[in-house]
C-alpha cells in the first residue's frame, strides 16, 4: 500500500445556459425549441438553443440563417438578456463558494470546484456534486451537469457525458478504462485540424492515442506530445486556480519592427507602465516585485527582476525601475522583437500570493470516497 496524493475536481455546468433562462423567465417556451442569438435575417450566429433545438442540428456558432432553415418554428431569442444570465451565474457562484475557496470560474456557466478540503467536511465528492446541482435547482429552477474526478481534464469531459441534468463521476480506477471510449475530439486541444490529423494516423478513441509512446507523439505533435500522452493516461496536474486570486499583473508588446533605438524603448515601456499603473489602480493592489521582459531578434528572451523594499504601485516607480533594468541588458545595441513589464508579489483586493496545492495534504487514494 502506497500514499499518493488524489484530488477531488468537480466542473459544473449549467445545461443549455442562456436558452434554460429564456425558457424559464417565459414557462411558454417550455418544450419547444429556442434559439438565442443573432437574428435569422442578420449575419449573426447562434448563441445557443435549447436541448429541443438540438435535435434539428442546431448548435452554438452556426449562423442564424441557417438555424432558421433547419427549423423555421423554433422560437429566435435575439436580445439577449445578459443582465439575467449574470445574475444566475452569480447565484451559482455563491453556491460553489459555500463549499470551497478553490472555484475556478470558465465563463458564466461552468467552473472547476476543488473540494479535496471543503466547508462540509465531506469526504465524498459525489455527494457534495449532487447537494450543489439541487442547490442550484432550488435557487434557480435551472439545471446543471456535473462531473466528478480527481483531475480537471476527466471532470470537464464528465460533466458533458450525461448531459442535461446528470452527473458522472469517474474514479482514478475507471479513469484509463473511461478515456479508452473517448473519441478524441473530446481531448483538449483537438480542434478540427487536429482532429483530422489523429484520424488520418488511425487515432480514432483514447484507446489508439493510449498505443502510442511519448517519443512518438512527441514526432508527431511537437510541444502537445507530451499533452496528449499524459492525457491519454488519465494525468493531468493542473490546479484548480481560483480566479479572484491572481499572481501576476503583466502587459508585453511584440514589436512591429525590431528596434534599437533607446527613445523608443522607453516610450514603449513607458505605456506599458501606464497601463499596468491602470489595472494596478482598478484593483488597488501594489506589487514589491517588478520583472523586465525582452525578447531580442534571435528570438532569444531575457527578463530581470528588481524586488523594492516596500509595494509599489505607481506607473512612475515602476517605470524607474525597468529603466534601471533595461540597462543591465543588451537593449539598445542588440535589436529587440519584443518588450513587457510584470509585476507579482501582488497584495491587495483579490491578490494574495498563493498556492492551493501546498494546502492540502496527502491523502491515501480511496475509490470508495470518490
Ligand atoms: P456552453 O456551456 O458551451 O453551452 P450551453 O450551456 O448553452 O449548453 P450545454 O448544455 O451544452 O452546456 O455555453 C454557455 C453559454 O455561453 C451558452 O448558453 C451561451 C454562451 N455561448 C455563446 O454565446 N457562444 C458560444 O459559441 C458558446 C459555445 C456559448
Ligand atoms: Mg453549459
Amino acid at each position: 500500500m502506497y500514499s499518493i496524493f488524489v484530488r477531488k475536481i468537480i466542473h459544473v455546468d449549467m445545461d443549455a445556459f442562456f436558452a434554460a433562462v429564456e425558457v424559464r423567465n417565459h414557462p411558454e417556451y417550455k418544450g419547444k425549441p429556442l434559439v438565442v442569438g443573432g437574428r435569422p435575417d442578420s449575419r449573426g450566429v447562434v448563441s445557443t438553443c435549447s436541448y429541443e433545438a438540438r435535435k434539428y442540428g442546431i448548435h452554438s456558432a452556426m449562423p442564424s440563417a441557417q438555424a432558421y432553415k433547419l427549423c423555421p418554428h423554433a422560437i429566435f431569442v435575439c436580445d439577449h438578456n445578459f443582465s439575467d444570465y449574470k445574475e444566475v451565474s452569480e447565484q451559482v457562484r455563491e453556491i460553489f463558494f459555500e463549499y470551497t475557496d478553490l472555484v475556478e470560474p470558465l465563463s458564466l456557466d461552468e467552473a472547476y470546484l476543488d473540494v479535496t478540503e471543503n466547508k462540509m467536511n465531506n469526504p465524498s465528492a459525489t455527494l457534495l456534486a449532487e447537494e450543489i446541482r439541487a442547490k442550484i435547482k432550488a435557487k434557480t429552477k435551472l439545471t446543471a451537469s456535473a462531473g466528478v474526478s480527481y483531475n480537471k481534464f476527466i471532470a470537464k469531459i464528465a460533466s458533458d457525458y450525461r448531459k442535461p441534468d446528470g452527473i458522472t463521476v469517474v474514479t482514478p480506477a475507471e479513469a484509463v478504462d473511461f478515456i479508452s471510449k473517448l473519441p478524441i475530439r473530446k481531448f483538449w486541444g483537438v480542434g478540427k485540424v487536429t482532429e483530422k490529423k489523429m484520424i488520418g494516423l488511425g487515432i480514432k478513441t483514447g484507446a489508439d492515442l493510449q498505443k502510442y509512446e511519448l517519443y512518438e507523439l512527441i514526432e508527431l505533435f511537437g510541444k502537445s506530445g507530451p499533452y496528449f500522452y499524459n492525457a491519454a493516461r488519465g494525468v493531468d496536474e493542473r490546479t484548480v486556480e481560483p480566479s479572484h486570486i491572481r499572481k501576476s499583473i503583466g502587459r508585453e508588446t511584440t514589436l512591429k519592427t525590431d528596434i534599437t533605438d533607446k527613445e523608443e524603448i522607453y516610450n514603449i515601456l513607458k505605456e506599458i507602465a501606464e497601463d499596468i499603473g491602470k489595472t494596478m489602480d482598478r484593483y488597488n493592489a501594489a506589487a514589491i516585485t517588478v520583472t523586465l521582459k525582452v525578447k531580442f531578434h534571435d528570438f532569444k528572451s531575457i527578463t530581470r527582476s528588481f524586488t523594492a523594499d516596500r509595494p509599489l504601485n505607481k506607473s512612475e516607480e515602476i517605470m524607474n525601475h525597468i529603466w534601471n533594468l533595461v540597462s543591465k541588458t543588451e537593449a539598445g545595441s542588440k535589436p529587440l522583437r519584443l518588450l513587457g513589464i510584470s509585476l507579482s508579489g501582488l497584495s491587495g483586493k483579490g491578490f494574495a500570493e498563493y498556492d492551493p496545492q501546498l494546502k492540502l495534504p496527502f491523502k491515501e487514494s480511496l475509490d470508495k470516497d470518490f
